[in-house]
């Protein structure tokens, strides 16, 4: 996966490039990734990125011109890529567009800034509008690396295990159950007994049913509509039987 990344920040994505699965990716040559200047595509003395706004109006606008150059040298460098604009605009982004874009060859990140950029760009140039969520940032930069951070973990053989990226939470809909390492005691706190016991289906049963209780707890919303299996359903149905006999007490 090629990702090339369009910015007047390229010094924000360095730290980035030299951290964690991202090195790792790069080293391994699972993906490719740059970030391009798009000032190194402006004209003039100062070059120029961002102009008033047609109409009047408070902040900037970001050029088409520059833009429109930057996305160029970045589709001809990358002809298969696919083109997308972090924007407040966009679809949300979640875990079901992170495996769609994980299937592309590569991808253009488009990182505005200011108030927007031109929309003759967005029309133009951009194969989809993508927003991380509804909060109001300075940039398309944070988003730009959330996105490649949520792709890159999905690309086979990036991350350690066999299929540690599908076992996570999202990918079954379920929150995850509580972690523990060593040491057993700490501050007066134990690790369940269970996790100890070497008992692994019985370690199992516990994960299952700490999950289930978690997401009905904290994301109810995650429950609702998902297709329970026999062993969550026999889980669920023992809490009724708890809870009934709470009550009768
Ligand atoms: C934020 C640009 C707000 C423009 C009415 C008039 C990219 C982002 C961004 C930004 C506005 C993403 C206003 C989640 C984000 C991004 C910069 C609108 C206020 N209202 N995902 N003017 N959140 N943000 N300006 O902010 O570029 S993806």
């Amino acid at each position: 996966m090629d990702f090339d990344v369009l910015t007047i920040f390229p010094e924000m994505f360095k730290p980035f490039w030299e951290h964690g699965m991202i090195r790792r990716a790069i080293e391994q040559d699972k993906i490719s990734a740059s970030a391009i200047n798009i000032r190194d595509f402006a004209k003039g003395r100062h070059s120029p990125t961002d102009d008033r706004p047609y109409g009047g109006g408070c902040g900037m606008v970001m050029k088409p011109e520059p833009l429109a150059a930057a996305i160029r040298a970045a589709k001809k460098k990358s002809p298969s890529s696919k083109t997308i604009l972090a924007t407040p605009q966009g679809r949300s982004f979640d875990q079901d567009l992170a495996r769609e874009l994980a299937l592309q060859e590569g991808l253009i990140l488009v990182c505005g800034r200011y108030e927007g950029v031109d929309e003759r760009i967005c029309n133009d140039f951009i194969d989809e509008e993508i927003s991380i969520g509804d909060y109001v940032l300075t940039g398309g930069e944070l988003p730009a690396m959330v996105i490649i951070d949520a792709v890159t973990r999905l690309i086979p053989g990036v991350l350690g295990g066999v299929d540690s990226a599908e076992k996570d939470s999202f990918s079954g809909s379920l929150l995850e159950y509580a972690h523990y390492t060593r040491p057993g005691s700490f501050e007066g706190e134990e690790v369940p007994d269970v996790l100890l016991s070497g008992n692994h289906k019985a370690i199992e049963n516990w994960r299952l049913e700490m999950s289930l209780k978690r997401t009905f707890l904290k994301r109810p919303d995650l429950l609702e509509n998902r297709p329970l299996n026999k062993q969550e359903i026999k889980i669920l149905e023992k809490w009724c039987l708890d809870l009934e006999r709470i009550i009768q007490a």
